[in-house]
């Protein structure tokens, strides 16, 4: 067995602790967006496969025989590339997924399907606005130039933001609730925009934003083709147990 780690999430990092204890051969991948990843208890790769046909020259140089795609739900294009080249060449593949979030009693959500609609969506008056949603959706704000704008990346801007009143925070979170509360207070935020991630680790400004009253414009997850798909570690274990006992 030879497991192939689609990472670059909080889940994929706790699925790499897990394997790394079991003592599964298996290969930790990053697409190389940040800097600096974070380590792995796993040999790891940074970097695109090139495409469906990458990937699966990969799977095969590699004698991979276990794909999991533990990217985030808006990572659209890998998790479509993982479906189509294991299915090339037959290579199992299962997706560890976190539920998204649902709306409870006392959210305040404008829901949207993409980031142009959630631009839409925006109030015409000046506002404070936090864009929780990374640095690569930033340009389609630019229609909207009149708001004071709160932006979240990973890593420092490379280049300056088509926004007139841009204000950038460097952090690569996990984020807590208080830290939260206490930033969308200091800066006096009237509107969020996030993605509607699931899981633990954006989860924090969704509940600030309903202890605070605050709108939150939700972009819905894109759609994505069928596969297998498990919402725990364990359940991924077991998947790569048993087909272990199997002697696949
Ligand atoms: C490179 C790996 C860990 C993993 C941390 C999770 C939690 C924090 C929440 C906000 C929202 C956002 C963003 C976010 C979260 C976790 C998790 C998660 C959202 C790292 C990581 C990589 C990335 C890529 C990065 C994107 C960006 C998105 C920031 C590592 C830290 C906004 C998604 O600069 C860039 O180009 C960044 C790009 C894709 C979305 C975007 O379009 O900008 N994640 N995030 C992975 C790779 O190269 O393969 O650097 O160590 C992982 C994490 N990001 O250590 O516990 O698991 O969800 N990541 C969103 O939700 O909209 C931040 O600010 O509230
Ligand atoms: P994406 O748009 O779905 O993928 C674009 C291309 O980046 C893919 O076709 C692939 O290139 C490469 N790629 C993406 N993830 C990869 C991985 N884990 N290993 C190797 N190559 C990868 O991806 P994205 O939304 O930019 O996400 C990039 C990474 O950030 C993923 O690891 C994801 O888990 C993590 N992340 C994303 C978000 C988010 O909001 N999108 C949030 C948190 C973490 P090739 O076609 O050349 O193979």
């Amino acid at each position: 067995m030879r497991a192939l780690i689609l990472g670059g999430t909080t889940d994929a990092n706790q699925l790499a602790a897990a394997i790394a204890r079991a003592g599964i051969d298996a290969v930790y991948s990053y697409g190389g967006r940040t800097r600096a990843p974070a380590g792995q208890p796993l040999p790891t790769r940074i970097g695109g496969f090139g495409g469906i046909a990458g990937l699966v020259e990969y799977l095969r140089r590699e004698r991979i025989t276990h794909v999991i795609d533990a990217t985030h739900p808006f990572a659209a294009e890998m998790s479509r590339n993982a479906v189509a080249a294991c299915a090339q060449t037959g290579t199992p593949l299962l997706a560890l997924e976190r539920a998204a979030w649902i709306r409870t009693a006392g959210d305040n959500w404008i829901e949207v399907a993409d980031v142009i609609s959630a631009v839409a969506a925006l109030p015409e008056h000046r506002a404070n606005v936090f864009l929780a949603i990374g640095r690569q959706h930033v340009a389609p704000f630019g229609t909207r130039p009149q708001h004071a704008y709160t932006l979240r990346f990973v890593d420092p801007p490379d280049a300056t933001l088509p926004l007139p009143e841009a204000d950038v925070i460097v952090s690569r979170g996990p984020f807590t609730l208080d830290d939260e509360v206490a930033m969308l207070r200091t800066r006096g935020i009237a509107w969020i925009v996030a993605r509607n991630s699931g899981g633990t680790g954006a989860r924090a400004k969704i509940d600030a934003a309903r202890g605070l009253g605050i709108p939150v414009i939700m972009i819905d997850r894109p759609h994505l083709p069928e596969r297998a798909r498990v919402e725990s570690v364990a359940d991924v274990m077991q998947w790569l147990g048993h087909r272990a006992c199997l002697g696949a």
